[in-house]
């Protein structure tokens, strides 16, 4: 059974890079062996989730850079492998690859390139809330839900 860092550590997963939530998920991801779960609802009410083993969260010095393994799930593994590797980035912290900001473009930190396929951190009901790409659909599928876990 995944457990929720959420309920069992009282850590807000949508932090600032100067709130705690990245640096508590570096302490709990930095001896590897963890496992990340994505559970999310697309609008028209499809379930999917995505499983990636090795997931990991470097320290400060890194911009807590998202590190993720083999994927397993129905949601469509592409999504999150798109962010592999990546900084992350607030929205006055600019660490991606685009000549502006994403995370100050659409209003959420999450591990940013150029800028996104996914974006779990979005707010709710925006047009950056989406998963891509949404299982064999070849498209994206806007989400109004999402829910990350993560077992060590
Ligand atoms: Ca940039």
């Amino acid at each position: 059974m995944l457990l929720s860092v959420v309920q069992k550590y009282k850590v807000p997963l949508q932090t600032t890079l100067t709130g705690k939530g990245n640096e508590y998920l570096h302490i709990l991801t930095m001896k590897g062996n963890c496992t990340l779960r994505a559970d999310v609802v697309t609008r028209g009410g499809d379930p999917g989730y995505a499983v990636y083993q090795n997931f990991s969260v470097g320290p400060e010095s890194e911009a807590y850079k998202l590190r993720i393994g083999k994927y397993s799930g129905t949601a469509g593994e592409n999504g999150l492998y798109f962010h592999n590797g990546m900084d992350f980035s607030t929205p006055d912290r600019d660490n991606d690859l685009y000549k502006t900001n994403c995370a100050s473009n659409f209003k959420a930190g999450f591990w940013y390139k150029n800028c996104f396929r996914v974006n779990l951190n979005a707010p709710y009901g925006g047009s950056a809330f989406y998963w891509n790409v949404w299982k064999k659909s070849g498209k994206h599928e806007y989400l109004k839900r999402s829910k990350m876990m993560l077992r060590c």
